[in-house]
């Protein structure tokens, strides 16, 4: 089906990488320094995870963008995404995982990012723990 899209794109990488040594490049772009140091993190938002909550609980992004969670702690959580409800004290009393994705992150420092290319609201949730609970509108 899709068989040559992620191959293209790998070598598409891998040329950027071995042509990213030119120093003309360099000296060319750093005229105009960027003010917002843009990471190694594709453009959206961060989800930073604490203990058992995220701390962004309603975060909004654009339709191709992506979220990156990160791990504050090192507790392991299981994000994916589908529709919860929460009572009062924050703990969900319904969840149902839509298998759009599954993340996993285990240790502190690590992160996991996905994109989102279709705008809508969207809610996630770790499956390990009741209390964290989010949703992202992409727009
Ligand atoms: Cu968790």
């Amino acid at each position: 089906m899709r068989r040559t899209a992620p191959l293209a794109l790998a070598l598409v990488t891998g040329a950027v990488l071995v042509t990213g040594c030119s120093s003309d490049g360099d000296a060319g772009a750093g005229a105009g320094a960027a003010e917002k140091g843009g990471g190694a993190a594709p453009a959206g938002a961060e989800v930073h995870m604490a203990f058992t909550l995220f701390k962004e609980k309603d975060v909004a992004i654009k339709a191709g963008e992506s979220l990156t969670f990160v791990n504050d702690n090192p507790i392991e959580h299981v994000i994916v995404q589908g529709p919860w409800e929460a009572g009062s004290d924050g703990l969900r009393t319904s969840e149902q995982d839509d298998g759009t994705f599954r993340l996993t992150v285990k240790d502190k420092g690590d992160t996991a990012s996905q994109a989102f290319p279709t705008a809508g609201t969207y809610q996630f949730f770790c499956t390990i723990h009741k209390g964290m609970n989010g949703s992202v509108t992409v727009s």
